[in-house]
């Protein structure tokens, strides 16, 4: 599976896969990518194996690509174009770039191509900030009128929020393959027994491999917290604390959320099992609106557990 990386220079490319790919003492010392640079990355469980292509931004290289369509532009799964939302000057030229890439990628494209656009630099300390709410949401709009009919969505992101990161590339290279899809109808079937209202399964590097939710702030929630629970599960183990699940009372403020206007379903749980399939970990986050139903959620994690490996298995 092959997938681009793009956008001018210095967007910050290059470091969203060594954070992905968890070298951060590499962050320091990055240079500018000179044209592409090409690395793999494998999904063990799902056995899946991706080349990303990660091409330098500078003027120079952007020309060669655009003028060599055939060799870069071709069976990608996807693109992720990576626009730095702090660097204001730069957003007309991001947009050139953008719209160039759009008109190669309109004609010819696989089946379920999807173009990611990455408001990046995203940072916790400044995401609050009026003047970046404003630039996201000018771009949004600069951006829907040129994006034809392309699958896209858009996402914040920063190298300081993982969470960010890992929610990004997980829609844009597993959430569309049909193994995926599998294991999605395999929550979903859970769900259906344990009433919960978000569930998702993570892998080992907190890569989103299968995700459903009743509402999509609950998934959002869920996948926010997702990286800090395995983090703090593996914190303990590093003492030799076997930890069998982190769980969480949570009260939603009344009208928050269409779902919780009863009384009744404004407290729940979110909690975090680790499961360990032939050899391989894997995260159950679950969010729930009724704490009486934590019982049944458990009661039923053995079943999905046998069904996983089962399906796993059957990937092999
Ligand atoms: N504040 C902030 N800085 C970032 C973030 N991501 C990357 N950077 C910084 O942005 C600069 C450029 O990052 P690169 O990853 O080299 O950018 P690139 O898009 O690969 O650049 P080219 O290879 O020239 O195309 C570096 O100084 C990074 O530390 C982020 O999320 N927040
Ligand atoms: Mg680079």
């Amino acid at each position: 599976m092959k997938i681009l990386l793009c956008g001018l220079e210095d967007a910050g490319k290059t470091s969203i896969l060594l954070v992905l790919d968890k070298k951060f003492s590499l962050l320091t010392s990055i240079a500018p990518t000179i044209k592409a640079k090409r690395t793999s990355h494998t999904n063990k469980l799902l056995g899946i194996s991706t080349t990303r292509w990660d091409l330098g931004g500078q003027k120079r290289y952007r020309k060669i690509y655009l003028d060599n369509k055939s060799k870069y532009f071709t069976e990608m799964q996807s693109i992720f174009y990576v626009i730095d939302i702090q660097n204001q000057d730069k957003f007309d030229e991001a947009l050139i770039y953008l719209k160039d890439i759009i008109n190669i990628v309109i004609d010819n494209h696989p089946d379920n191509f999807q173009l990611l656009i990455l408001f990046h630099k995203y940072d916790p300390d400044i995401k609050n900030k009026k003047e970046m709410k404003d630039n996201i949401l000018l771009l949004e709009n600069k951006i829907k009128s040129i994006i034809k009919n392309l699958k896209y969505s858009f996402y914040r992101t920063s190298i300081y929020d993982d969470s960010s990161l890992l929610k990004a590339f997980s829609d844009g290279v597993f959430s569309a393959t049909e193994k995926s899809k599998l294991l999605q109808s395999l929550l979903r079937d859970y769900m259906s027994k344990t009433y919960t209202s978000s569930t998702l399964l993570l892998d080992q590097n907190c890569f989103i491999i299968a995700s459903r939710a009743t509402n999509e702030a609950y998934q959002e929630i869920c996948e926010a917290i997702a990286p800090r629970l395995t983090n703090a599960l593996e914190k303990l183990e590093e003492w030799d604390i076997d930890t069998k699940d982190i769980i969480t009372n949570i009260e939603f403020p009344q009208n928050s959320l269409e779902q919780s206007r009863d009384a009744q379903s404004r407290e729940g749980i979110i909690f975090l099992r680790k499961l360990e399939i032939n050899n391989d970990r894997l995260y159950l986050i679950a969010l729930c609106l009724n704490k009486k139903i934590q019982n049944k959620s458990y009661e039923y994690l053995p079943i999905l557990a046998t069904n996983l490996k089962n399906l796993l298995e059957s990937f092999e």
